[in-house]
């Protein structure tokens, strides 16, 4: 960060309702394609208004995970300078910060008006997020109250009781979220003989994770094999929860044909040229997200376990957001009206 700029105040107030605004935004243009049953055009509205909001902000930023590559993706590109410190003659005048984005988390969920598709970014100092490749990664998400009593490597049973006994509940009484999967024929079969509930969902586990952590919620751990580039979102979701991700890259060898066609053939490469050298360990929290002062925001495109979709209505629009960061420890529920009736349109008051 560059310290004139910020002057000793925290990224949180530099950054933080800049940030809210692009996952609004970006929420907002997705929801209105909502049940169009086109997946792709979803995402593309959002991205490119995510894209636009983007620039508008008083920062030097670097996407270190977004769209794909370069050559992949016309915007939020791996590497792509974004913010008012990419236009010429800016450079040097703002801080530097690097941004992982998902514009339109659950494209599909968005595609059928199904529950929980976000927009979602994370953004921290420069290096505080892990450069992770578009793999597949195997994920175990929980909870404050869970924290260090999990081992991603251990028998689903015995992680199902670790989790009941912190929870001070039987382990029929929990409820865990699944990708509905194929490759997750054993899993979901451990989790029965074991006797707690599933909730198989088609789409999103980067949701569902943050769900995990948020008491209350009815969902107490996530587990399964999803993307790379949502696992490192949700640690830096968890540094501001203080929930847990423990997670191990899945190499394509790991996995079953369908998947391992989506992976690029050189990604062992990739992933060293990431500084990622030993792909096969167990990756925690930190070591997704490193940085100490990170800034997590997402807004609800569709209505969701933690938060409400885009509600349309004459006069404006409402949406609902979690903005949260590392540094103040506040994790704030955004309920934001946006008027655009004229002189005559009013607010209306919902008691949540
Ligand atoms: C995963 C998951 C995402 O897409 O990336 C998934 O982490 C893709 O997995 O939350 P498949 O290749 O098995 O479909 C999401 O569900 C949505 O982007």
């Amino acid at each position: 960060m560059s310290e004139q700029i910020s002057a000793g105040r925290p990224l949180e107030h530099d950054l933080l309702f800049d940030f809210l605004r692009v996952v609004e935004a970006a929420a907002i243009e997705a929801a209105r394609t909502m049940g169009q049953g086109e997946r792709k055009y979803s995402d593309q509205v959002a991205v490119e208004k995510m894209r636009e909001v983007m620039d508008t902000i008083p920062m030097e930023g670097t996407i270190v995970i977004g769209e794909g590559e370069r050559d992949e993706a016309p915007m939020l590109y791996i590497g792509e300078r974004v913010g008012m410190g990419a236009k010429s003659g800016n450079e040097g005048k703002y801080p530097h910060v690097d941004i992982a984005v998902d514009p339109l988390e659950g494209t599909n969920l968005c595609a059928t008006g199904a529950d929980n598709a976000i927009a979602v970014l994370a953004a921290a100092e420069k290096g505080g997020l892990l450069h992770a490749p578009d793999v597949y990664m195997k994920k175990l998400v929980v909870g404050p109250s869970v924290k260090g009593a999990v081992d991603i490597d251990a028998p689903v049973k015995d992680n199902l009781h670790a989790i009941a006994t912190r929870l001070k509940r039987k382990v029929e009484d929990l409820t865990i979220v699944v990708m509905d999967r194929p490759r997750h024929r054993q899993l979901v079969r451990d989790i029965r003989d074991a006797g707690a509930r599933i909730r198989l969902i088609s789409d999103g586990d980067l949701s569902a994770g943050i769900s995990a952590a948020v008491a209350g919620s009815g969902v107490h751990a996530l587990m399964g094999i999803g993307g790379g580039p949502e696992g490192v979102i949700t640690a830096a979701a968890m540094k501001c929860l203080n929930g847990e991700i423990q997670a191990r890259f899945m190499m394509p060898e790991q996995l079953e044909e369908e998947e391992r066609s989506k992976i690029a053939p050189d990604i062992a490469d990739r992933m060293a040229s990431m500084g990622i050298k030993d792909p096969s360990r167990v990756f925690d929290t930190n070591e997704l997200a490193p940085g100490k002062r990170i800034i997590f925001a997402a807004t609800g495109v569709t209505d969701g376990t933690i938060l409400r979709g885009v509600r349309f209505f004459g006069t404006g629009k409402r949406t609902q957001s979690l903005v949260m960061t590392t540094e103040t420890m506040h994790v704030r529920f955004v309920d934001t009206v946006h008027v655009e009736g004229g002189p005559d349109s009013f607010v209306r008051f919902d008691r949540i």
